[in-house]
């Protein structure tokens, strides 16, 4: 193996210099330290970047040296409470930012490469100093000491992770649990429910799995752009009140943009079906998990407005839900608890352009007198 730093050196370096608290979105670039910082109550994951860095401010305001860890697709999220909180307030923080879609765009997935260009230049542009990290133990250490300078004048600093700089082996082993159903029989469940309708999928091991089962040209896979999904279901159903829109959400992403539940609830489309695969954990970037408590998604969805909310917790039970909603007005939301893990299904751009995803997508929606199949 190449040398790394390991993610004991990396928390142990947080320790020695007294930070108490962190928060963030994982990045598999990122899930050694994760793993470790999850086993600790210290660490409380976010569901999106913008509240994981507000909530470190919140820390450091009460008196405790706080650290946030996300991925560069989450600078978006955190932009907002950066400039406008964290850097006009003067609160100092330390943040890790892995860097994906970096240094050659075309050695990541396409919905990398924009923000993979553009991260140095973004927090340039904002005025926050930051540093690339390398893959050694001296790198880590000089660079927080440029965070430690940088803190004694009220001022942030971000570390930028590359891949591979950090190692990834401290992660345990995600345990499935067998009474749950897995991704996959989720996803074929679900599939057989999706002819005739306009279907998006979010980031992640879901779009790849529901491409796994059945790739047709009315599905959507969203790579990117996490929580985002249901903004999509909902503007197009509530532009084609003609048409059935489906939106296969995951525990994590659904939580990252929880006000798109809430509008959903409130416009209530009734062509609208919000399907949200609930494993606990974000899986995609390596399992850590997204909540300690199980998510109320029936009760959640009953009180954002939905018509209908259901929790399903074997295939056949999503199934029957799902063949008895069939052509009930919604908004419906069935959620279905599934096992982490499981087999890694192939990529969407194995077979796909994001273009072509989206041009197919458009002329499937354009051409719903033909039935979809
Ligand atoms: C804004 C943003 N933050 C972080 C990521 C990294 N990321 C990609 S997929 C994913 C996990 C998605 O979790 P969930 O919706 O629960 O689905 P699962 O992976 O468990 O199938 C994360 C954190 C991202 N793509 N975008």
């Amino acid at each position: 193996m190449e040398r790394v730093i390991s993610a004991e050196f990396f928390c142990a370096e947080l320790d020695r210099r007294g930070f108490g608290f962190f928060s963030g979105v994982p990045c598999s670039f990122l899930k050694g330290p994760f793993a470790l910082l999850e086993q600790r109550g210290s660490y409380v994951p976010a569901p999106n970047e913008g509240i994981a860095l507000s909530m470190a401010a919140g820390a450091e305001l009460g008196g405790t040296k706080a650290a946030v860890l996300a991925q560069n697709s989450g600078l978006g999220n955190l932009l907002d409470p950066l400039t406008s909180l964290v850097m006009a307030y003067e609160i100092p923080l330390l943040l890790f930012v892995s860097l994906r879609g970096w240094p050659d765009t075309a050695d990541d997935e396409p919905h990398h490469a924009a923000m993979g260009a553009a991260t140095l230049g973004v927090l340039q542009a904002v005025g926050v100093a930051h540093g690339v990290l390398e893959p050694t133990e001296e790198s880590l250490s000089a660079l927080l000491d440029r965070a430690a300078r940088e803190r004694a004048e009220r001022r942030s600093f971000v570390v930028l992770v590359p891949a591979a700089t950090v190692d990834t082996c401290a992660v345990p082993a995600a345990v499935a649990d067998a009474s749950l159903m897995t991704r996959q029989e989720a996803v074929e469940a679900v599939a057989g429910h999706l002819d005739g309708a306009l279907v998006y999928s979010t980031t992640g091991m879901i779009s790849r799995e529901l491409f796994g089962v059945r790739d047709t040209p009315h599905t959507f896979y969203m790579q990117g752009s996490m929580g985002h999904a249901i903004g999509l279901g909902l503007g197009t159903a509530l532009n084609r009140p003609d048409q059935r829109v489906v939106v296969v959400d995951g525990d994590g992403a659904a939580l990252m943009h929880l006000g798109g539940l809430a509008l959903v609830g409130e416009r209530r489309p009734a062509n609208l079906t919000h399907l949200v695969l609930d494993n606990g954990v974000y899986d995609s970037t390596g399992g850590q998990r997204t909540r300690d408590t199980a998510m109320r998604w029936d009760e959640l969805a009953l009180a954002a407005g939905y018509r209908t909310g259901q929790v399903c917790r074997t295939a056949k039970e999503a199934d029957a839900h799902l063949a008895e909603i069939a052509g009930l007005p919604g908004p419906h939301l069935v959620a279905l608890h599934i096992g982490r893990g499981g087999p890694t299904p192939p990529r969407v751009t194995s077979a796909h352009t994001n273009a072509g995803v989206r041009a197919r997508f458009q002329a499937a929606a354009a051409d719903t007198s033909k039935g979809l199949k």
